[in-house]
């Protein structure tokens, strides 16, 4: 199924300078990047992103962890994109994600782990609309 999916590089891909690898993964495969840009998040709406973990507690890290720094939003589109995107970011812990991911590849600690992406359609659309508000979203 042709599929939209939200995906973050989060503050550490950034700072880390992997933003055109990270990109790479998605587009070697044959994804296409429909949306991109680059924001510094608040807090409002990085609580509303993980909202259904506001009562882990890891929530307050997690929300700091996501403000600190510059974030690149991107919507991605393919056959699959849901599923192919998680798998190319691999598990959330970069000690258990497959070598080929880019957790793998890159990941050093679970928290810290590169990329957010979207775990299915709901969430998506969802996703999509809280970090794309306006045009890019009626495309
Ligand atoms: P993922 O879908 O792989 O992004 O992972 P989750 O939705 O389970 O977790 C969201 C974020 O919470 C992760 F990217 C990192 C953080 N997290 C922790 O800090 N500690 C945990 O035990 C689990 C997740």
């Amino acid at each position: 199924m042709f599929e939209k999916t939200l995906v973050l590089i989060k503050p550490d891909g950034v700072k880390r300078k992997l933003i055109g690898k990270i990109i790479t993964f998605y587009e070697d495969k044959n994804l296409i990047i429909s949306s991109l840009k680059m924001i510094r998040a608040n807090d409002k709406i990085v609580e509303q992103h993980y909202v259904e973990h506001k009562d882990k507690p890891f929530f307050s890290d997690l929300i700091n962890y996501l403000t600190e720094g510059n974030i690149v939003a991107m919507v991605i589109e393919g056959e699959n994109a849901i599923n192919l995107v998680r798998k190319i970011n691999g598990a959330t812990d970069p000690l258990t994600a497959d070598m080929g991911s880019i957790r793998g590849m890159f990941g050093i600690e679970k928290q810290r782990n590169l990329v957010h992406a979207s775990d299915n359609i709901d969430n998506a659309e969802r996703e999509i609309k809280l970090w794309f508000p306006k045009v890019e979203n009626e495309k």
